[in-house]
């Protein structure tokens, strides 16, 4: 079976419509047909100002959303990044591989340093993308399912691997994003221009599947649209109505254009008040799920400690030939 990973974060209570539809529903589908590695990325969750009393318990939080989407531990191999520490000893090796010029170009650090100016950001903000590279490379998989904001670190990932293999041996596999066109970029609520982003939406513009259900659908109710009241799939000068629609659509399971055609004749209320419907319906077992995961605290870090084991089995491998190949002397 060919094998996927992929990581999210636990910076938030709850994941975002864009994590799930994005990210996580695709985890979900490939763990039938794929070997899946999934984690926490709790590393990368310190990388800007965060309270250490949340840390752990959104860790737990999101490792029980993972399995209330539909992760069978069983079968996925689940589990939180920092418990396997061959994630960043790997790190320091590839950041010596990385040149800091083409760290440099990644959009995401210039995007989130920007705000506090880019003196203030962590040097740890500006290697995520190398610590990231090495989660993935650790464990030579075929497919990373991402959203397209990842897009460009999955390039970085590729090429540090390409250079390792280059410079020392063949050690690494080259990943491939996994990014599903319709659900690459879910859009901000409030502002349709935008992805929707736990750091950067306002509450309105942003739907947390552990939300209220009834919070959810008001803030489908007030989506910004646009004045020209046709129901119809135009992301380029329709981006509100369109993100509405793809929502629609991936929590349905049926096409854009097919919704788009039923409301003919019909308004953005009925569009709207027909998709709050439908995302009352999937959140609301969806977070009862998840509240119960969280109920017993001790069957969840035992699921997260196996997962542990059976990702560091794998890891400590791929870092021994690694080290090998740079020329570490063996400790033993
Ligand atoms: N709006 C989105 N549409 C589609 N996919 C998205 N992802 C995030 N936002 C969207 C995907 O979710 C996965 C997990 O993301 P993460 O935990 O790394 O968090 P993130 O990308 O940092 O999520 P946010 O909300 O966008 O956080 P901020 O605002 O901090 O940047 C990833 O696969 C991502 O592509």
């Amino acid at each position: 079976r060919p094998r996927v990973l992929s990581g999210i974060q636990p910076t938030a209570d709850s994941f975002h419509f864009g994590n799930y539809l994005g990210a996580v529903r695709q985890y979900v589908s490939l763990q039938e047909t794929h070997d899946a590695f999934i984690f926490v990325a709790d590393l990368h969750a310190i990388t800007m100002q965060h309270d250490p009393k949340l840390l752990a318990e959104r860790t737990r939080i999101s490792a029980a959303q993972l399995i209330a989407a539909g992760l069978d531990p069983a079968r996925t191999t689940l589990f939180v990044q920092s418990h396997v520490l061959a994630h960043t000893q790997l790190a320091w090796v590839l950041q010596c591989l990385a040149g800091f010029g083409e760290a440099r170009r990644m959009t995401q650090f210039k995007d989130k340093s920007a705000k506090e100016g880019e003196g203030a950001a962590s040097v740890g903000l500006f290697t995520y993308p190398i610590l990231q590279a090495a989660d993935i490379l650790l464990y030579r998989p075929q497919y990373v399912p991402v959203g397209e904001d990842q897009r460009q670190h999955l390039e970085l990932t590729r090429d540090l691997a390409q250079r390792f293999n280059h410079r020392y041996a063949k050690t690494f596999r080259l990943p491939e994003p996994y990014i599903l066109k319709e659900t690459a970029k879910i859009a901000d609520l409030a502002d349709p221009t935008r992805k929707m982003s736990k750091s950067s939406s306002s509450p309105a513009g942003i739907i947390e599947m552990l939300d209220e259900p009834a919070r959810s659908a008001k803030k489908v109710r007030s989506a910004v649209t646009d004045s020209d009241a046709v129901v119809a799939y135009d992301p380029e000068t329709k981006p509100g109505v369109s993100n509405l629609l793809t929502i629609f659509a991936a929590l349905t399971g049926r096409g854009v254009e097919e919704i788009a055609a039923s409301f003919e004749g019909r308004g953005y209320g009925d569009l709207k008040g027909e998709l709050a419907e439908v995302v009352v319906e999937f959140v609301t077992p969806f977070r009862d799920r998840t509240l119960e995961l969280l109920e017993d605290r001790t069957a969840l870090d035992a699921i997260l400690r196996d997962g542990a084991e059976r990702a560091a089995a794998v890891a400590d491998t791929t870092l021994a030939q690694v080290y090998e190949r740079v020329g570490f002397l063996s400790p033993s």
